[in-house]
């Protein structure tokens, strides 16, 4: 069985108090149960502390974007061998708002995710439809080339580990929550491109996030779709008892 994995995206909110407020307050409360795994993803500045004020803890801490290694010293800002010597052991790659606000391609996605792999972190890779997309029917077809393109060239074992992070577009931080069953038809539709990439063990194998204003009040009924394995979760991540709820959800 695949397990839960619950990961907190703070974006550009918080400062340093408020952020070791928060692992203060939530890493002795989490579920002490293998089958869910909690991750913070944190802007840059926070992350040291963070990874100081979580070990020996079930809370694993993320970064919210990296550079990958030829991207040469002067064009990127973090590199995947910072992260990885900081502790960090998860990076977001590829999410809407770098596509969109920084001309993040597939290839760059691609090139991110290889650097993560070569460096020891776990990517999440996050996917996704925007509305135009969706009121066309290009959902499937979107969404099937990002992850074609964005793992394009990874080991086998190295799909199962990637987690991915299906976010249409239109739901995040807007409080429209794709249906459960609509985002559960993605995630499906995912893991057997996923399939075809490689084989039906390592589709089995692969943790697929839904990510969009999932909140406590709905993500029970998200993680009891075939296909989804957890949430990539913004605003609702930001306070320690909101993210504490929605790991237990996924106990
Ligand atoms: C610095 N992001 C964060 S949460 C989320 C997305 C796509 C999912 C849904 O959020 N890192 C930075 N800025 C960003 N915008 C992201 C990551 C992307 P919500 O649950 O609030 O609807």
């Amino acid at each position: 069985m695949r397990k839960k994995v619950i990961a907190g995206n703070w974006k550009m909110n918080k400062v340093l108090t408020e952020a070791e407020q928060f692992a203060d307050n939530v890493t002795d409360k989490l579920p002490n149960d293998d089958n869910v795994e909690a991750i913070v993803c944190a802007p840059f500045p926070f992350l040291p502390s963070l990874v100081e004020k979580t070990k020996g803890s079930r809370l694993q801490v993320g970064a919210q974007n990296m550079h990958f290694e030829d991207s040469g010293a002067f064009t990127g800002e973090v590199s995947p061998v910072m992260l990885k010597d900081l502790g960090v052991t998860y990076v977001v790659i590829g999410h809407s708002e770098r596509r969109e606000h920084f001309a993040e391609t597939d290839q760059t996605v691609n090139k991110k995710v290889h650097a993560a792999f070569n460096h020891g972190l776990t990517p999440i890779v996050c996917v996704g439809e925007s509305l135009e997309q969706r009121e066309a029917n290009q959902t499937m077809n979107h969404t099937e080339q990002q992850i074609k393109k964005g793992l394009e060239g990874l080991r086998h074992d190295q799909v199962a580990d990637t987690i991915i992070a299906y976010e249409p577009i239109w739901a995040i931080g807007t409080g429209k929550t794709a249906s459960s069953a609509d985002a559960n038809e993605v995630c499906a539709h995912i893991r057997n491109v996923v399939k075809e990439m490689t084989s039906g063990d390592i589709a089995e194998q692969v943790v697929i996030q839904y990510g969009g204003s999932v909140k406590p009040a709905n993500i029970d009924e998200l993680l009891t779709q075939s296909d989804i394995d957890g949430a990539l979760v913004g605003g609702a991540s930001l306070e320690a008892e909101s993210f504490q709820q929605l790991v237990e959800a996924g106990t």
